[in-house]
């Protein structure tokens, strides 16, 4: 009898398919960049396991393997919604009302104080604050919010990072300040963000961003900014040595070839920003500037040179340090009547994230969206991070509760450690831009990063 190895395949198909698989593979361990028709492949392709296989691999790479001292990344966080209120009524969002509408809020500054006295008092790293487009609220509410957040953590003893506004809203406050002007965007975004700096900003979150492709943009979320005026926002933040996060929101409206024209756009302008913390890339054939990839073997992360032995207090940062895949949540939207992404193919869209943005250096499975048990199986196909405690959380709710205890999602430490554990990593409490801490209860310092061994 014939060993099944030369037994002849019945079916072409499957034999075709491990062939493109095999080509891609081949890239992915020389740490080469895919292209978009690679990644429409994996995309197409029903093998999902190589697939998550793959991307396992560079996470593996970047961060190391599970049961063999890799890492995943967690942090103890709080949110804090300034106000629902906004201009605009995207399709996709159930987060925003209009001014007098019943639910509308906008917090005053003793809430704000408030909030950091807890977060303090919960050991939190980091509060996170975004909110609407507030018609309005004057420019001097936003640099009051960052330096109340600031000097009343410093008050307590804490040096609680504040990342705040997305670049939709970064864009609105320039409007707002009156030093937006079409015919030179950069100058205003500049004025804004220094400021903002100024009064205790630490970074911008990935949000806002959505999908880069101005069909989806115009008929889901219409008079938001569009992905060069985005893209811009985190350029000058880079600039100004302000890391940055970025999110894609998918499962809506988009197709497929739209995730991957949106993580080319961003991978592109992550080029950009790391060529000036002087990695050197390379010319491919395709590429039109050179490919900086960190998933060659032994390159270094950019927060082991930004925050080097001697980098802790005067970071030259300015780079996205991580992808946030968002899949999108229909109820209560006004795209209520989509089905929504299932869990493969959140599974799938995180995975090829990790093998498309081969210049960002963290996939964070954020598990409010994602679901604990999912985010878990995540850190095994392609992510690093799991986020936070979080606590309230009012973008997206519990599905099924309209009171206020549908926005209270909060994990304790102890779940987000054993689900890194049982996945079969190292958890590594991290602050805001991928620091680890030193903690003694709810007291914390940050260190250097330590190299993971490749
Ligand atoms: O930009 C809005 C998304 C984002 C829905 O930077 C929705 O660390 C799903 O950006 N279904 C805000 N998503 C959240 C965000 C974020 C979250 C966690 C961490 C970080 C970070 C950033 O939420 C919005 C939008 O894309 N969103 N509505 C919805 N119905």
């Amino acid at each position: 009898m014939p060993s099944l190895a030369s037994q002849p395949s019945t079916h072409s198909a499957p034999q075709r398919r491990t062939d493109d698989l095999r080509t891609i593979r081949a890239k992915v361990e020389r740490g080469e960049r895919l292209s978009l028709s690679d990644g429409e492949r994996l995309f197409a392709t029903p093998d999902i396991w190589s697939v998550c296989e793959l991307a396992a691999l560079v996470r593996n790479r970047l961060h190391g393997a599970p049961h063999q001292n890799g890492v995943a990344h967690y942090n103890i966080n709080r949110h804090l919604n300034y106000s629902n209120v906004c201009a605009l009524s995207c399709k996709f969002c159930e987060f925003y009302r209009k001014k007098d509408d019943d639910g509308a809020y906008t917090r005053d500054m003793d809430y704000v104080r408030e909030e950091v006295r807890k977060a303090v008092e919960s050991g939190a790293t980091e509060m996170h604050s975004v909110g609407g487009l507030h018609p309005y609220l004057p420019w001097d509410y936003y640099t009051e919010l960052v330096a109340t957040i600031r000097d009343t953590a410093r008050s307590l003893g804490s040096d609680l990072h504040v990342k705040a506004f997305t670049a939709v809203e970064i864009v609105h406050l320039a409007k707002i300040a009156k030093v937006y002007r079409a015919d030179d965007r950069t100058a205003g975004i500049r004025w804004v963000l220094e400021r903002l700096k100024q009064a205790g900003l630490g970074s911008l979150p990935g949000g806002g961003a959505e999908v880069f492709d101005d069909r989806v943009h115009d008929e889901a979320f219409k008079g938001k900014i569009r992905s060069d005026v985005w893209l811009d926002v985190h350029r000058v933040a880079h600039e100004l040595g302000l890391n940055t996060n970025a999110t894609i929101l998918y499962g809506h409206i988009e197709q497929r070839r739209e995730r991957l024209v949106h993580m080319d756009m961003l991978r592109r302008a992550q080029d950009e920003a790391l060529a000036r913390l002087g990695y050197t890339g390379v010319k491919s054939d395709d590429g039109d500037q050179p490919a900086i990839t960190l998933t060659r073997p032994g390159t270094p992360l950019p927060e082991h040179i930004a925050f080097g032995p001697n980098g802790l207090d005067n970071p030259a940062a300015g780079y996205f340090q991580t992808i946030i895949p968002l899949p999108f949540f229909p109820d209560g939207s006004d795209l209520e009547h989509l089905p929504g992404p299932t869990g493969l193919e959140n599974l799938r869209t995180l995975a090829i994230a990790r093998l498309m943005l081969d210049n960002f250096p963290h996939v964070k499975a954020f598990w409010i969206m994602q679901t604990l048990p999912m985010a878990q199986l995540m850190l095994q196909n392609g992510a690093d991070d799991i986020d936070g405690t979080v606590v309230w959380y009012d973008i997206t709710k519990l599905a099924s509760r309209a009171d206020d205890a549908a926005t209270h999602q909060e994990v304790s430490i102890a779940s987000l450690v054993k689900a890194i554990r049982d996945a079969g990593f190292e958890p590594v409490e991290r602050d805001t831009l991928y620091r680890p801490v030193i903690r003694d209860g709810t007291r914390w310092h940050v260190q250097s990063p330590v190299p993971t061994p490749s």
